[in-house]
């Protein structure tokens, strides 16, 4: 494989930025250099065979994205992206490693179902891609199928405290699969809402005729995701589990996390794009259907009760560690549609894989976060969390080539028909014209995007077998 030299660019880490040069050799970092560096007297650009000119830009590790469903079947329908179409998409924004799930559904056998996720993302992926597990059925033959899949590198599981014959465990078999967790090392995940509540609610809600998709996030109130997270906390507490909940949307259950840390347990917290910016009023309640768009879980949440800006401030005072996406995917037509009259079923999630590194950079710009935590938001982080820093999340010598150049002075129209590379028939972020351009990206030393085009192929990307998580051990 061919040298490579990114020139003339500011390098940031996590733990500062300066002017640098990186030398890639194959598929890794050999080394970050002085600007302007020399080889035996020679002329280090004359020596390459590629020369990537980062005069006035920043050069960043490739995003990481712990929180993806390509092609999850849930909700009576498949997430539209595949994981070639999603895996392209998240790369054209500057994520070079995903971290999917993995589903067990009741009755089946989760290494199987590992098995079955591997057919799907083998030679399709465009990116480097790792698996958690979604346990819906924990029980002897799950609990014992833990320990093998941390063996494969899947070395975190996602649980549920909603989506009651679906997804949802009861407490119980939560105390169960975290004593397992607690005993091998691995994450638990959490959708923490109570489910049973909100079941209740949403029927309540139906019989009075309230069926529009501003309904959803009445139905899943943040009394719902307070009180669920701070039951996993305890759960986590009493057996010892590491906990990590994910796609946090309350401000109090931000509390929650944020009391649990400070009494020394290890629970971190997620939120993801659509947590920061949009709104219960503005997208879900958006006229007739239209805020099917919008309908994910958690929900979105008041903007009356300044949901959005908590998320911020949690980000930079590190309440909450992680910013993924949660991409789930789905068109408005013949699948968002299928809540017509009745918001709860409109198949839950929302697309963002590609605005991801792009969004968060927004709060670089507004002051919010500097240079250094948006890098460790989008990938030091998730990299440490997930068991695969070093190897990613890192400019460094001796890490995988997975470099992007970012324009702090480039721009980006986000909106079908302009920057859009998701399988689906609309943006949830259509319209946003927002500060900052990903230029180049680079995964394990090839040039997969650069100027405006898409160089990758599908199959490129490889499976990430992880450790366990590097906040742990
Ligand atoms: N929430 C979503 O919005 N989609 C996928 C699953 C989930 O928990
Ligand atoms: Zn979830
Ligand atoms: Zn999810």
């Amino acid at each position: 494989m061919p040298t490579t030299l990114i020139t003339g660019g500011t390098v940031v880490n996590a733990t500062g930025r300066g002017a640098a040069d990186v030398l890639i050799d194959g598929e890794k970092i050999v080394a970050i250099l002085d600007p302007g560096s020399t080889l035996l007297g020679h002329d280090l650009k004359a020596s390459v065979d590629r020369v990537v000119d980062a005069a006035g830009k920043y050069v960043i590790p490739g995003g990481i994205d712990a929180h993806t469903h390509m092609e999850m079947p849930f909700g009576g329908t498949f997430a539209s992206d595949t994981f070639e179409t999603g895996t392209t998409a998240a790369a054209w924004g500057g994520t070079t490693s995903i971290i999917d799930f993995v589903v067990q559904y009741a009755g089946e056998n989760p290494l199987d179902q590992y098995a079955l996720w591997h057919q799907k993302a083998a030679g399709s992926c465009a990116i480097d891609y790792g698996f958690h597990q979604i346990l819906s059925d924990v029980q002897d033959s799950s609990l014992d199928a833990m320990d093998e899949l941390v063996a494969e590198g899947v070395s975190s599981f996602k649980l549920f405290q909603a989506y009651k014959g679906v997804f949802l465990s009861d407490d119980g078999q939560i105390l169960r699969a975290m004593q397992k967790a607690a005993d091998n090392g691995a994450l638990i995940m959490m959708h923490a809402e109570n489910g049973s509540w909100i079941d209740t609610v949403v029927q309540q809600l139906v019989a009075q005729g309230k069926t529009d998709p501003y309904y959803h996030g009445i139905s899943r109130p943040w009394q719902a995701e307070e009180e669920a997270t701070h039951r996993a906390i305890m759960l986590a507490q009493y057996t010892g589990a590491p906990l990590y909940v994910v796609h946090v949307s309350a401000k109090q259950a931000v509390a929650q996390i944020a009391t649990a840390r400070d009494n020394g347990q290890n629970v971190f917290g997620e939120t993801c794009p659509q947590y920061l910016y949009l709104t219960l009023e503005d997208q879900l309640g958006a006229p007739g259907f239209e805020g099917a768009k919008w309908v994910c879980s958690t929900p979105l949440r008041s903007k009356a009760e300044h949901h959005q800006e908590h998320m911020w401030q949690a980000l930079r005072t590190n309440d909450l560690q992680v910013v993924s996406t949660d991409h789930c995917p789905f068109c408005m037509k013949g699948q968002k549609e299928l809540g017509i009259g009745d918001f709860s079923k409109i198949p839950n999630g929302i697309g963002s894989v590609e605005h991801r590194v792009d969004l968060l950079y927004q709060g670089v710009v507004t002051g919010q976060i500097t240079l250094e935590r948006w890098v460790e938001l989008i990938a030091v982080t998730p990299a440490r969390m997930f068991g695969l820093y070093g190897r990613k999340g890192v400019l460094a010598p001796g890490a995988d080539a997975d470099v992007v150049v970012y324009d702090p002075n480039g721009h980006t129209s986000i909106g079908v028909g302009k920057t859009h590379h998701m399988n689906m028939d609309y943006s949830a972020w259509e319209g946003y014209e927002i500060d900052g351009h990903v230029d180049t990206v680079i995964s394990r030393g090839s040039v997969i995007v650069d100027d405006g085009q898409f160089l990758g192929t599908a199959g490129h990307g490889k499976f990430l077998k992880r450790d366990l998580s590097q906040y742990l051990v």
